[in-house]
């Protein structure tokens, strides 16, 4: 499906240094980026049943930064990511609310392409949708039959396919969780761990047989519909190949999801999955994390519609690193609205502090595992230094106003 449009994205020199990211399963910081070739990313995309919050924001410009930040190094990336258009919740959505499933999946994720557009994300070359991937979905389930991890569950009236990932090499290499925590999460983010028949608790749904009122595809598996995980395992194989770069998404898909989608990816192909595992923290409000299920949300576009401007809801999220979880209040956005303002009354500004020293800070922060609240305060400190000389420097100005742009997606 079509993503959104790209920003414009100044051109700086490169600084050909490797970010270094947090990765998970080894729980190292690790340096991230090919010797030669692009970097390769795949990043979880909404599901869309309701508009994007600033948990979703979060995540998403938490990765934009990595794609920056490599093309700062002076590589090509490929990026891809997906949207889970058909699922439980979305139908779940649909069906209380008496809107067609389809009609709701593309309302919001249009919604969701104009936030990341204010935002000015940079925008996958691939924006793939479950739907779409049908296909590659049974193909990679039928690719898999032969290693005898997946089989029908044993239920005469839905004998619906399954993984069984507990058995399968490399078990556990994401999340490194014990099987009574597994199985405790499990059930609380999407799993099936009573359902009857299944050789193991932990095995996950990888094609559902057809049920009344439920959208469903003709497949050699029988007519049915992707499970959740299967579907990020088959559009990145598809999009990026094995041993991609880095596999990303908010910490709440550490397990099951990056779990599963990475012993698909190796039991499929002999190869890691992805390289790297990283995790961005959790936006919570008003005391609980943000979720479209509980419904406390703070909407980019309701934020927007009040007339917010998009960049300083940009620095609210960069004033947290990537990696925290935190709680939103209204004195986040006062804070970045009066940090805009200061900002912009540089551009306006012929005399300035000299750039290099807060070029070099800004790029080191964001190899520095994604250091944006750092990287902000290096161009506070150069904004307060500016605002306090009288000498001509206009290019410092546009040198450093430049690499906000480019490496922080702000534009003054
Ligand atoms: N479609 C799946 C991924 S394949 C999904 O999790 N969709 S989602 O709409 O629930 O979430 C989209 C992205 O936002 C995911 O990367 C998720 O980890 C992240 N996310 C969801 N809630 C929060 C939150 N409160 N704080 C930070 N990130 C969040
Ligand atoms: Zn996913």
């Amino acid at each position: 499906m079509k993503a959104w449009s790209r920003p414009d994205v100044p051109r700086v020199s490169p600084d050909p240094r490797r970010p270094r990211v947090h990765d998970t399963a080894t729980g190292e910081l690790v340096e991230v980026g090919p010797a030669d070739g692009p970097a390769r990313l795949y990043v979880c995309g909404i599901t869309p049943y309701d508009a994007t919050h600033l948990g979703h924001a979060n995540t998403y410009v938490a990765f934009d930064l990595l794609v920056r930040t490599w093309r700062d190094a002076g590589l090509e990336v490929t990026y891809t990511q997906n949207v889970t258009d058909v699922d439980d919740p979305l139908l779940e959505r649909a069906e209380a609310t008496g809107v067609d499933w389809v009609e709701l999946a593309e309302d919001q994720t249009q919604l969701f392409r104009t936030d990341m557009e204010a935002l000015r994300v940079i925008p996958p070359d691939h924006y793939v949708g479950a739907v779409e991937s049908v296909p590659l979905v049974t193909e990679l389930i039928q690719r898999l039959v032969p290693t005898g991890l997946v089989y029908q569950v044993d239920d005469p009236e839905h004998p619906d396919w399954y993984f069984a990932c507990s058995a399968a090499p490399g078990a556990g290499e994401v999340s490194h969780l014990d099987r009574e925590a597994a199985l405790a999460i499990f059930g609380e983010r999407g799993g099936d761990p009573e359902r009857p028949g299944k050789r193991d608790a932990l095995d996950c749904l990888v094609w559902r047989l057809e049920r009344d009122g439920e959208p469903s595809w003709d497949s050699p598996l029988g007519k049915g519909r992707p499970g959740w995980h299967i579907e990020c395992t088959a559009i990145a194989l598809e999009h990026l190949g094995p041993a991609f770069d880095v596999q990303g998404g908010g910490s709440d898909l550490v397990f099951p999801h990056h779990e599963m989608s990475a012993s698909q990816g190796r039991a499929a192909t002999g190869q890691a999955f992805a390289r790297a595992y990283v995790h961005g923290g959790m936006v919570g409000y008003q005391g609980e994390k943000m979720s479209k299920s509980k419904g406390n949300l703070v909407l980019v576009s309701k934020l927007r519609a009040a007339g917010v401007d998009p960049m300083a809801i940009r620095l609210v999220l960069l004033d947290h690193h990537y990696r925290s979880d935190w709680e939103y209040t209204d004195a986040d956005l006062e804070r970045a609205t009066e940090r805009l303002a200061a900002w912009r009354s540089i551009a306006n500004n012929p005399t300035a502090f000299p750039a290099n020293e807060t070029v070099q800070a800004i790029r080191d922060a964001l190899r520095d595992d994604l250091d944006a609240p750092a990287a902000l305060a290096a161009v506070d400190t150069w904004v307060a230094a500016s605002a306090a000389v009288e000498t001509d420097e206009t290019e410092s100005v546009t040198e450093v106003l430049t690499l906000v742009d480019a490496l922080l997606g702000v534009r003054v």
